[in-house]
């Protein structure tokens, strides 16, 4: 069975990624402990190529990347590609968004995620993209997921990223809405093998 190496060490992504590839005939595998990549791309999708072409590279295996974050309108789209690194902890990326924009009533946001496959040798085997959109509530709510997922309400549902069950974040979420683009294309590259 071909290896899939996933090209994080973020555990909340790592923890969706192997619910989203449990029906994929696929061995998956956890990066080497301790890899770090620079993220030094502009754009979610360069820094999608940069992670998963260094991992690919240093195992010899297919490697998953995802570079995903939220943009927040009334913030110009940031934190957008500085999202992990705008505090050092969830709690204070929450409470330093939610200051920045506490006298604002514009609250639309999006999360966007950018997969990309690559292949030991550097090339980029698929690359796909998935959005949702949403807005920042006053306050946290819900205890599920990781990252900004207590702040985010996702339109048409009344629910947090953290009030969702992982099934109900799949369906709604950038990363579930970018998986469902990936898979049937992952399924076909896998049978030409
Ligand atoms: P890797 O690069 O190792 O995968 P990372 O956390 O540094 O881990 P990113 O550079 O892609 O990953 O940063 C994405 C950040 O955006 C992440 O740390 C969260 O703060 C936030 N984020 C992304 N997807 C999210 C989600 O589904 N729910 C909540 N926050 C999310």
């Amino acid at each position: 069975m071909k290896t899939l190496v996933i090209a994080s060490s973020n555990s909340g992504k790592i923890h969706e990624f192997t619910s989203l590839m449990k029906a994929l005939p696929i061995n998956v595998q956890p990066q080497p402990e301790g890899m770090e990549v620079e993220e030094t791309g502009s754009t979610f999708a360069a820094n999608a190529q940069l992670k998963a072409k260094a991992v690919a590279c240093r195992t010899g295996e297919w490697a998953l990347a995802d570079d995903s974050g939220l943009r927040v309108d009334a913030l110009d789209g940031a934190p957008g590609v500085h999202s992990a690194r705008y505090a050092a902890t969830d709690a204070a990326r929450i409470e330093r968004l939610l200051k920045a924009i506490e006298n604002c009533n514009q609250r639309e946001a999006h999360f966007c995620a950018a997969l990309c496959i690559a292949a030991p040798d550097g090339r980029v085997l698929l690359e796909v993209e998935g959005r949702c959109q949403g807005r920042i509530t006053r306050t946290p709510r819900g205890d599920q997921g990781f990252g900004y997922d207590p702040i985010f309400e996702v339109d048409g549902t009344g629910l947090t990223f953290a009030e969702m069950a992982l099934a109900e974040k799949k369906l709604h979420g950038h990363r579930g809405r970018a998986f469902t683009a990936l898979e049937p294309q992952l399924r076909e590259l896998l049978a030409t093998l």
